[in-house]
């Protein structure tokens, strides 16, 4: 039965997201690439999914895995070709994938040719192509910079005697935004790969393209490890950020019969924006339907809950409040009630993997909670992001030392709390739990010889868990976490009020129960998820009568008016 949906494609789609630097490798120097996907796209769309997004693959010397890009119109010689681009653009079409492109805006690698020819002079007609403070100013105001060693966010330049800005790292100098050659360069950059059969960007940290060019002094705490705190906030409220956006979208997406829709038809190009920095109050001025900015954003409220207020990724021994997450997902959701729309994660290749850091990934609670956590991502009201692998139920690898991590952010870090005279010992435990490269290890193919990610020696180590966490098994499993994930998308796609329908938050107590409903037109279907390992009561259920459409357990155990959810139960019910 085909979906009632709003005409836009992206508002009843699920989005996977493949990391393709660990998804397959085609060509045994062990770093996955192009060839590897196209190579496992039948398995992608066995899925069920709607459309693919890609982390950058463009030329870059890897700094940051491909966030530094050195040329925007070419593809990095690790991941492949144009033409093996152009194939998979194709071949994703023929299985009815659409394709969306990580675009990095907000800086590019410092080996890109701007940048080179920025650096060489202050006459040169690129330097003002990127943010620059006088020497003879002295010394800039301080501002955070995420993966610097000295959490500094300005390096000197000599032949021009001047530092640059970089909120990450000096090797991603930020581009200036107010110089609208910039702009133009990067609008032509959209227009060349929608050119190529695209249909929508992911913009990285776009919150942070525009800044306070007055260089005011930041009188913020000296957390400089706050990212989701007061940085990350005031880095995402500089002035003309939304004229830039509106611009953008206007200059590409603009003119009826072009790409964004022809005479007000459904938009065809997706513009999805991460938008760290942005309060649940600002989401509107993004994808107001009558803002012409962005279509979907992607926020950060859910990803500091369990860490430690003002530190870095410093997980809570206690865990994550259930009551704060379903305070955080409920009012996400509600904001796009009328207007809008949201989108719906609990990982990426910038978190560390969903059932080690919300479920609980050890013995029989893996794939219950697993399946939990999906059956909350694919019924909630918003666009879904299931991370590759997610699907799997794979879990965090917890490097012990240093030496196996890639993550700049990591390894930076690291740097940081030992010149300071910290506990870096302690970071890498944290790090075991929230570090990025847990989410980063190659996909668990097979139980065979590094889990039929490569023949080679892996870019990232895989899991040694790929023995029983793999595709091959799952497949043959029909109790596992992959036929799970297909039989949950089946069932968004039989029920358009798991796409449409209204949501509405059954319990608002401190219950680890999490129960919505989703309702459209006579359909009604209550989601309860028991986000515990304790057996939980819940009795907010209007009829226990209800069909029972998914169940993670055996059982479905009732008392009287009252259902007992078991440990990490997901019950789905159709009113
Ligand atoms: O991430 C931006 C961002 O918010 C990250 O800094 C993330 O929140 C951080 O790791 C939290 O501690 C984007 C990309 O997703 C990330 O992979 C890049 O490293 C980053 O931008 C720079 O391009
Ligand atoms: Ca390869």
């Amino acid at each position: 039965m085909q979906r009632k949906c709003h005409p836009a494609w992206w508002r009843c789609a699920v989005i996977y997201q493949v990391y393709p630097r660990s998804f397959q490798d085609s060509n045994a120097d062990g770093i996955g690439d192009l060839r590897g996907i196209l190579s496992r796209i039948d398995y992608i769309a066995s899925l069920g999914v709607d459309a693919l997004w890609i982390n950058p693959v463009f030329s870059s010397p890897g700094k940051d895995n491909g966030y530094d890009i050195s040329d925007y119109r070419s593809i990095g010689p690790a991941y492949g070709t144009m033409t093996d681009m152009e194939e998979l653009i194709l071949r994703a079409h023929e299985k009815g994938l659409r394709i969306i492109l990580d675009m990095v805006f907000n800086h590019t690698s410092n080996v890109h040719e701007w940048f080179r020819q920025a650096c060489l002079s202050r006459d040169n007609p690129f330097y003002s192509y990127y943010h620059w403070w006088p020497a003879e100013r002295g010394r800039p105001p301080y501002r955070c910079g995420f993966f610097d060693a000295a959490g500094e966010a300005w390096q000197y330049n000599a032949p021009t005697d001047s530092w640059y800005l970089h909120y990450f790292s000096p090797e991603q100098p930020d581009l200036n935004w107010e110089n609208p050659r910039v702009r133009r360069e990067l609008y032509d950059i959209l227009r060349f790969w929608i050119g190529k059969g695209v249909d929508g960007f992911r913009f990285d940290a776009i919150t942070f393209v525009a800044k306070d060019t007055s260089w005011p002094e930041i009188a913020l705490s000296t957390l400089r490890d706050n990212y989701q705190g007061d940085w990350g906030n005031y880095y995402a409220s500089s002035p003309h950020l939304h004229g830039y956006l509106k611009e953008m979208r206007r200059e590409i997406l603009g003119a009826p019969g072009g790409p964004g829709g022809s005479d007000g038809g459904a938009p065809e190009i997706l513009l999805f924006g991460e938008a760290p920095g942005v309060p649940p109050e600002q989401s509107l001025l993004f994808v107001g339907e009558d803002r012409g900015e962005l279509d979907l954003i992607s926020h950060f409220d859910g990803m500091v809950l369990g860490y430690l207020q003002g530190e870095y990724r410093k997980p809570d021994p206690n865990g994550y409040n259930r009551s704060q997450f379903k305070q955080v997902y409920s009012t996400w959701t509600d904001l796009f009630r009328r207007d809008g729309w949201g989108t719906v994660y609990l990982g990426s290749h910038d978190q560390p993997r969903m059932v080690s850091r919300w479920g609980d990934d050890r013995g029989e609670f893996r794939i219950r909670s697993a399946k939990l956590l999906l059956t909350f991502l694919l019924t909630m009201r918003a666009t879904p992001i299931i991370y590759n692998g997610d699907e799997l139920g794979m879990r965090n690898i917890r490097f012990a030392s240093i030496d196996d991590y890639r993550d700049i952010e990591t390894i930076q870090n690291y740097q940081r709390i030992a010149t300071a005279g910290g506990d870096p010992e302690a970071f890498l435990r944290d790090q075991q739990l929230a570090g990025r490269d847990n989410g980063r290890t190659p996909f668990q193919w097979t139980a065979g010889p590094q889990g039929g990610f490569t023949t080679a020696t892996p870019w990232l180590r895989v899991n040694p868990d790929h023995r029983w966490v793999n595709r091959e098994a799952e497949e043959a499993d029909p109790g596992s976490v992959l036929n799970y994930t297909r039989a949950l998308l089946r069932l968004r796609r039989r029920f358009a009020a798991l796409t449409a329908g209204d949501f509405n938050l059954l319990n608002h107590d401190d219950s680890p129960v999490l129960a919505y409903s989703r309702s459209l037109g006579r359909t009604t279907i209550a989601v309860l998820l028991n986000f515990s390992g304790e057996e939980a009561p819940f009795d907010g259920l209007l009829s226990l009568s209800g069909q029972v459409l998914i169940n993670n357990d055996a059982s479905v155990s009732r008392a009287g008016k009252s259902l007992r959810l078991a440990p990490w139960q997901a019950l789905v019910f159709d009113c």
